[in-house]
């Protein structure tokens, strides 16, 4: 395994002292649970071919140990770096835990990810096996498996094993017939000892303090980074979220975003979920139409969004009146979300609305259950811990005035102090004695709460004069035709970078007149956009984010004035 650049020992001794660091490793986690609440219902959704599932805590128990026994079956050790690259399945759940419990490390990849980062992560990580549904979805997953594989042996590295979980539901019924007790693993073949459900892999001789997984790091810029995560660290976040967010036995947890991002599986999510006995429900795709169905079929009562579907969902449920009475949390993170949309999430949604901002590399803040609507509307919340370090700094690192926008700086209990083997990229984003520099600009307010004012890079120098693309993004939404706005900067020979706004409208409407709204909203004349570029759809990262980086390519593409204007170009309006 890659070095990593972990807590100090008598930092690790503080957290431990402090109650927030315990032994309990993810297999003992498993293991609790699932014998723990034996009884309840702890998955709903769809497996690989889309048949339906339902399993109690006694049932994921036991597909978590039947798992880890098939996965050691196909290769892996304990020890071992496996990319995961599954949509929100059931086996998403069995694969992840089954790892868990041969006390091998996943790499949490995406769905969409293709050859080009799922090369990045096997190479970084070193990765045994690579994951993936074949048959789950219209992508060829063996032609991108072949790639990756060629691609990791030419960077000189081993390339990972082909796990495919498509064939696991089907082999499990062709030996099983219902009897978990006689079911066989089939690479093994009839007779001899891997008989599934009988065999038991050990438990894991790993400590909680070891890193237990590999996150992503989720910038929407920047190149591939690995985040190593311990039990110790992540369970106790998923720990405090679920006691903060108010989960219990009765949580019904829709997971609409990727399963494997940080958001849905730890603030509260899939684990906070489990860790309390609730249910976690799978949506197979994240429109509204499903989203709404699973809500009134399995009673749903929380859900964490994305903004740009925070918006989808409003706007299909003012159109639809679904059955939404179950639902009593809307968590929306990821992005900023506009203080203008905040309160349709009660008034359309009929829930109540948390703002979450988080990061994969540790910290996460919530807006509380008793926060005043104008902290939880216009604030991304505070941290979950008390023992959550902020500092917010100039571009020299000195701490701003109170209640000043600066750079965030992070250490805490759950905040990693170096990424998986890239001294580098540790150089760059932590600060000698630990910090983590999360790249965003926040302001604190007396409350503790955060409101983030933009990224460090996501401000446009207009020839000199600092645009926040979340502002402008934020007025242009109070346009009732705007369902979303994104605020790029495109390079432009005089200016340096000038001001691109890019609108989605619903696909017939007619143009809005940005600009003078904008104007009438009294906003800076430097800050009205030199352009405004019309589009059905934005650009999104893996995760449902709009993708700046994406977008600043689409108009370097056609919006560059030497570039010949594409068919399908957006249509453009200049000021
Ligand atoms: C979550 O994690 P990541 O790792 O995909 O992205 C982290 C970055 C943050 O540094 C910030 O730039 C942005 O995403 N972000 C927000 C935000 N929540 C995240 N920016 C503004 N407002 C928010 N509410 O995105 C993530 C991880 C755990 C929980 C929630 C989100």
């Amino acid at each position: 395994m890659a070095p990593v650049r972990s807590w100090p020992e008598d930092v690790r001794a503080r957290y431990r002292a402090a109650g927030y660091w315990t032994d309990e490793t993810f297999a003992a986690f498993i293991e609790d649970r699932t014998s723990r609440f034996a009884g309840n219902l702890a998955v709903a959704g769809q497996d690989a071919a889309g048949t339906p599932q339902r399993w109690s805590y006694a049932e994921l128990g036991e597909r978590a140990r039947a798992a880890a026994v098939r996965l050691r079956g196909a290769g892996v050790e304990p020890g071992d770096r496996v990319v995961v690259a599954l949509p929100n399945i059931t086996e998403y759940l069995e694969v992840v835990l089954g790892l868990f419990r041969l006390g091998a490390l996943p790499v949490f990849a995406l769905p969409t990810h293709r050859e080009l980062e799922l090369t990045q992560f096997c190479v970084l990580a070193d990765a045994a096996a690579l994951v993936v549904a074949v048959g789950a979805d219209r992508v060829d997953h063996r032609a991108v498996y072949d790639t990756v594989s060629a691609q990791v042996a030419d960077r000189g590295v081993e390339p990972p094993v082909l796990i495919d979980v498509g064939t696991w539901a089907s082999e499990a019924a062709d030996t099983a017939e219902g009897d978990p007790g006689v079911r066989r693993d089939d690479e093994k073949g009839r007779g001899d000892e891997a008989v599934l459900g009988v065999e038991v892999v050990p438990l894991p001789d790993i400590s909680a303090e070891e890193t237990a997984f590999l996150q992503l790091s989720g910038g929407t810029t920047g190149v591939a980074k690995l985040i190593p995560r311990t039990a110790a660290d992540y369970l106790y976040s998923v720990r405090a979220s679920a006691e903060i967010c108010g989960l219990d036995a009765s949580t019904r947890g829709l997971i609409v975003l990727p399963a494997a991002h940080n958001f849905p599986m730890s603030s509260p999510g899939i684990l906070g979920v489990l860790h309390t006995g609730g249910a976690v429900v799978l949506a197979r795709d994240p429109s509204p139409r499903t989203a709404f169905r699973l809500i009134a079929e399995h009673g749903v009562t929380d859900v964490a969004l994305v903004p740009p579907l925070a918006q989808a969902w409003i706007s299909a449920a003012q159109r639809r009146r679904p059955d939404l009475s179950t639902l009593r949390t809307v968590q929306v993170g990821g992005a900023r979300l506009a203080d203008s949309v905040a309160p349709a999430v009660r008034e359309v949604l009929g829930a109540r609305l948390q703002q979450v901002f988080g990061m994969a590399e540790g910290l996460v803040n919530y807006t509380r259950a008793d926060d005043p609507d104008e902290l939880v509307f216009t604030t991304q919340g505070r941290p979950i811990s008390p023992d959550d370090e902020i500092r917010i700094v100039d571009a020299a690192d000195r701490d701003v005035p109170e209640g000043a926008e600066g750079s965030l700086l992070t250490r805490g209990p759950y905040t990693i102090r170096g990424y998986y083997g890239s001294p580098q990229a540790d150089a760059d984003s932590f600060t000698a004695d630990g910090y983590y520099r999360t790249g965003d600009l926040v302001r604190r307010l007396p409350s503790g709460h955060l409101i983030v004012t933009g990224r460090d890079s996501d401000l446009i120098n207009r020839g000199g004069e600092k645009v926040s693309t979340e502002e402008l993004e934020g007025f242009a939404l109070t346009h009732p035709a705007v369902l979303d706005a994104v605020a790029v900067g495109v390079p432009d020979a005089y200016l340096g970078e000038r001001v691109v706004l890019v609108a989605r409208t619903e696909p017939d409407a007619e143009r809005p007149d940005l600009v003078g709204h904008l104007r009438a909203a009294g906003l800076a004349t430097y800050k009205v956009p030199d352009e405004i570029v019309f589009l059905d759809e934005l650009p999104a990262t893996h995760v449902g984010k709009n993708s700046r980086r994406e977008l600043r390519r689409l108009l370097a593409t056609t919006l560059a004035p030497q570039a010949v204007p594409q068919p399908a170009a957006p249509s453009k309006e200049h000021r």
